[in-house]
């Protein structure tokens, strides 16, 4: 068998950029380790950035979205037991969108499908050859039959514990990493959303997210041990603690529900350069993850894709590989810049066990000054929008 690329991982980057590149007439191949239901039942990001939506509706992906996602203008903060909006619209004339990644995806499967894309799930032993080379070859086994696929290029859209990244020589990759003391404890049930937006709190006890997928699904999260276990908190547990994070407005509006979901997330910062070795491409988390405070991840799976998307119609179209030559450093500025705004959000707003008193009192006064300076506002506003591709 051959394609022009092939795409492991269908995850939000890889079912995506099959669709953009399908659009154009480039043939692909997604090939994904799990089961579709597997990919469906992992609860992860609800905030896409305006660029996000316009890159689905490019793929032609936007209709559900437009009818079922809400618009936020802003988010709250809450410290001090007051909470302050930051409003995007009056800061810098933008919003953000509420749409699970679930519901991305899905629509993204029922794309592929109904564009007669071929996606292998449950594809097992995936391996890529030849990289450095002008004729790269994957091969995979599927109900115990080995396959073999010849392409031009492979877009590693695996996530952190993927193939591809480990594909590259260690010689060839420069990895950069800061790991949190913490992690987030998030819950999904069926009750309305305290707050018509997102309320992000700083605490002494912690940090805590209420977000949520519609107005009458909440996600919740509480910043917890990295020792503890999913089981160690209980649906009445975690309710406790987030009233008690929360000022007594919003905890007043807290209506405890049975959690659909509970599970807890480590919290991380890595960066892969550079994002192409050969005729392989990083995307999405294969390449980088951010700790989900500045809700980046999945945007920035997007933006990459955005950047690989455009150099492959170049290369197929106008015989021109000047894009696809820049994907690895255009696509790392702006994942920097995101790295830092996300390692920043979480430095602000959570509780660092080693911290002193005196890094507790500059978190204080940073908090103070963000929420009380028009600039810095605004810095927060355009980055939490999403910065330009
Ligand atoms: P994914 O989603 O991990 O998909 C990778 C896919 O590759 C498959 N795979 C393989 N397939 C074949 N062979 C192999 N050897 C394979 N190894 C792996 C996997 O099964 C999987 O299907 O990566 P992708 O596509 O790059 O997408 C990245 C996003 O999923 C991620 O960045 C976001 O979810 C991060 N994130 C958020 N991002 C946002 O933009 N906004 C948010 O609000 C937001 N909230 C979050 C988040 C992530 C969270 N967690 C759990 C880490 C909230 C949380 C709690
Ligand atoms: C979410 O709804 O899952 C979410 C929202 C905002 C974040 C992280 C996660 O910063």
């Amino acid at each position: 068998m051959r394609v022009q690329v092939v795409i492991v991982g269908a995850g939000p980057a890889g079912l995506l950029l099959g669709q953009l590149l399908l659009e154009e007439g480039i043939s692909n191949v997604v090939l994904e380790r799990q089961t579709a239901e597997h990919v469906l039942g992992r609860i992860r990001a609800g905030i896409i950035e305006t660029g996000t939506v316009d890159l689905l509706n490019a793929a032609g992906m936007g209709e559900r979205m437009r009818q079922e996602s809400l618009i936020h203008d802003g988010i709250e903060i809450a410290f001090a037991n007051a909470r302050h909006r930051v409003s995007f619209r009056e800061l810098v004339g933008r919003s953000v969108v509420v749409y699970g990644q679930t519901e991305i995806t899905r629509d993204l499967m029922a794309g592929r499908e109904a564009a007669g894309g071929n996606t292998v799930y449950c594809a097992e032993g995936v391996k890529l050859h030849g990289i450095d080379g002008s004729q790269p070859r994957v091969t995979y086994r599927h109900q115990n039959v080995e396959h073999s696929i010849d392409c031009d290029f492979i877009a590693g859209c695996d996530g952190y514990h993927g193939v591809s990244r480990t594909s590259i020589p260690h010689s060839a990759l420069a990895c950069y990493e800061r790991t949190y003391p913490f992690g987030w404890l998030g819950i999904m049930v069926d009750e309305p959303p305290v707050s018509d937006e997102l309320i992000y709190v700083s605490h002494d006890r912690g940090f805590a997210l209420c977000s949520m997928r519609s107005r009458t699904r909440s996600r919740l999260y509480l910043q917890c041990s990295l020792e503890d276990r999913a089981a160690d908190w209980p649906d009445e547990r975690f309710y406790e603690e987030l009233a008690r994070r929360l000022d007594p407005a919003a905890a007043a509006r807290l209506r405890p529900g049975k959690s659909l979901e509970k599970s807890i997330a480590p919290l991380r910062s890595f960066v892969a350069e550079p994002m192409r070795h050969g005729r392989l491409f990083l995307v999405g988390d294969a390449a980088h993850i951010v700790p989900p405070t500045g809700a980046k991840g999945l945007n920035l799976a997007a933006s990459d894709v955005h950047y690989l998307w455009r150099g492959l119609t170049a290369h197929y179209r106008q015989n021109s590989d000047t894009a696809l030559e820049d994907y690895s450093r255009r696509a790392l500025a702006r994942v920097w810049k995101a790295e830092r705004f996300s390692w920043w959000m979480t430095s602000l707003l959570h509780r660092f066990p080693e911290s002193s008193g005196f890094d507790r009192r500059i978190q204080e006064a940073e908090l103070d000054y963000v929420l009380s300076s028009k600039a810095a506002l605004a810095s927060l506003a355009e980055n939490y929008v999403g910065l330009p591709l």
